[in-house]
């Protein structure tokens, strides 16, 4: 392992690179991780200049908790205008998350709150350890989400259930929120990180046209009007299919050199 982009990240920040996977690990536990602006800024600094040999990002972090949200001692002064812009900011580099070059795996445990939650959901896979707890307590700080909450959240656990994290203050425990969808994978405390290794491993030596039309095309076909959509998806599969890729793991396939699907 080797540290990278070091010139780029600002302290709260570090990453390395394992083989083919960058891990960029938030660091400032003794906040609990809570989101500055050079936080942001920093994670799309990553994003934008993530070497080309990396193909999976894991997200973790330093300390008992991924991040209890904004920082709510940058909040205090800013103007509605001020509050639109910042706002558009975290849109901004949260899609650079979401509709980047490579797959991103983060590790959930201790506090997942608020803008915190609102990373993961920007992320493609989320590994919870038991110790994580979700909540979202702009409802009870008199705010909204800014980190486009609003529309990542109905997706993985629908209106309803978030509104009510909102108005009531819920917290949901780990085992809820992999219950309801919110986390693809439920795992021990302290287990999380070699759990995300191994999927963004997996992850990694996929085709980079398969890793593309999922990260990009899945979700535009998923929200189209199934006539748009049916068509996308027949031209995203035309192109997948035209690759040097596909082409030579079915001929592995057939000539029985790959992986069954039960040896994945
Ligand atoms: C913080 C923050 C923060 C902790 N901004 N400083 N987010 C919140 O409303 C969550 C606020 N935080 C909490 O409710 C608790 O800190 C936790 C439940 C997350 C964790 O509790 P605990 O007992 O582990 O830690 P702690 O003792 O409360 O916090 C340790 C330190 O971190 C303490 O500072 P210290 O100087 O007294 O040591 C806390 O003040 C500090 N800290 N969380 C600033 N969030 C794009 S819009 C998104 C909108 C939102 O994200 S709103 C939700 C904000």
């Amino acid at each position: 392992s080797e540290p990278i982009l070091t010139g780029v990240l600002p302290s709260f920040l570090q990453a390395e690179q394992i083989g083919p996977v960058a891990v960029l690990r938030l660091n400032r536990p003794e906040k609990r991780n809570a989101l500055n602006d050079t936080a942001i800024l920093g994670l799309e600094a990553f994003f934008t200049a993530l070497p080309d040999s990396v193909k999976a990002v894991v997200l973790a972090a330093e300390g008992d908790n991924f991040s209890a949200g904004l920082d709510l001692s940058e909040l205090s002064e800013r103007s509605t205008v001020e509050g639109v812009s910042h706002s558009m900011m975290w849109h901004r580099v949260f899609e650079r998350i979401e509709f980047g070059r490579v797959p991103v795996v983060s590790v959930l445990k201790g506090a997942v709150v608020g803008g915190g939650l609102e990373l993961a959901c920007a992320t493609h896979i989320r590994v919870a350890e038991r110790s994580a707890y979700f909540a979202l307590p702009e409802g009870q700080r008199g705010i909204f989400v800014g980190g486009g909450g609003s529309i990542r959240l109905p997706r993985l656990i629908g209106a309803s259930r978030m509104a009510d994290m909102m108005l009531t203050g819920r917290v949901h425990d780990a085992e809820s929120a992999y219950g309801m969808g919110l986390a693809q994978y439920l795992v021990e405390p302290g287990d999380g990180l070699a759990k995300a290794m191994e999927l963004a491993g997996k992850i990694a030596v996929n085709a980079p046209i398969t890793n593309f039309a999922v990260i990009h095309a899945l979700p535009r076909i998923a929200e189209a009007d199934p006539r748009q959509g049916f068509m996308m998806e027949a031209l995203m599969a035309a192109v997948a299919q035209g690759s040097d890729d596909a082409k030579d793991r079915l001929r592995a396939f057939l000539e029985k050199r790959a992986k069954k699907v039960t040896e994945f």
